[in-house]
């Protein structure tokens, strides 16, 4: 049984992290199609700088939660017919354990030269414009995708739903593309969909599990894999 999850902001919720599109969001009033762009970094280089510089720090305040460690289970079990791809910037899959993870909109603990294109680990802070350790020049921006930016890692993430028994999108909107076509595209190969949401979502999904991540996840995980060990009896 090959699986792939999607995960969205919601699945960090739980943990401290707040979500873009929910009352009290990350961009409070602001669209996030307005404020996470390269001409907004453009426009105001130092706020965006720091908006991510007190993002980057506040993953040191805050620890995976039972839905990643759920997902980080599920991995264990299937190995190589796992794939997570996630929308987050966060590291908490990657601190729950997961290791087959693809990190479509980036990371806040990378960075990239605008300059050399290094993407290299970063801990500190960069609204003080460090010199990049590979060309010396103070041009590392967030190694974050913006919109109108390419993701990441969209062969991997194809030749994987190409392939897919079950799909799952969690904590996500839904709004932001390509990520929002994936459950089209897992349709459209005769997977099996589901939707993790505190709400309803749109979206083509065949079962839909409400519920806050930490409760929901675990429950889905356990009933996936009773379904696969029954199929095996
Ligand atoms: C819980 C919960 C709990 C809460 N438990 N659940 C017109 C039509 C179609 C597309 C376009 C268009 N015009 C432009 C586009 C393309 C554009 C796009 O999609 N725009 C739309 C707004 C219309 N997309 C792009 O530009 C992308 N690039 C691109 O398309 O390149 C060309 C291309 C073409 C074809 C193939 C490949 C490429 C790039 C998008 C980059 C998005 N970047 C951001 C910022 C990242 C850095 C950062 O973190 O600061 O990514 S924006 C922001 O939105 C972030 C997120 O990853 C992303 C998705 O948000 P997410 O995760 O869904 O969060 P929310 O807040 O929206 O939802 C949270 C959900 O959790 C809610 O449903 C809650 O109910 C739920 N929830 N608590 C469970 N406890």
């Amino acid at each position: 049984m090959k699986v792939v999850v999607l995960t969205g902001a919601g699945i960090s919720a739980e943990s401290g992290l707040a979500t873009f599109r929910d009352a009290d969001g990350l961009w409070e009033g602001h669209r996030p199609e307005d404020v996470a762009t390269p001409e907004a970094f453009a426009y105001d280089r130092a706020l965006v700088q720091r908006f991510y510089d007190e993002r980057r720090a506040a993953l040191a305040r805050v620890q995976p939660n039972a839905a990643h460690r759920a997902l980080a289970d599920l991995e264990r079990r299937l190995g190589d017919d796992f794939l997570l791809v996630t929308q987050n910037v966060d590291d908490l899959h990657e601190r729950a354990g997961s290791r087959r993870v693809v990190h479509m909109h980036g990371r806040l603990r990378h960075v990239r030269c605008e300059e050399c294109g290094a993407r290299l680990e970063w801990e500190g802070t960069l609204v003080d414009e460090p010199p990049c350790p590979e060309c010396d020049r103070p041009a590392l921006r967030p190694d974050v995708v913006w919109f109108g930016e390419y993701p990441y890692g969209m062969d991997e993430i194809h030749a994987a739903i190409e392939q897919v028994d079950v799909f799952a999108a969690i904590g996500t909107s839904g709004v932001v593309y390509p990520a929002a076509g994936f459950v089209d595209y897992a349709h459209a190969v005769g997977a099996h969909t589901v939707a993790l949401n505190t709400v309803a979502t749109g979206g083509d999904f065949h079962t839909t599990y409400v519920g806050p991540a930490t409760e929901v996840v675990p429950r889905w995980v356990e009933d996936l894999l009773a379904g696969r060990l029954a199929a095996l009896d």
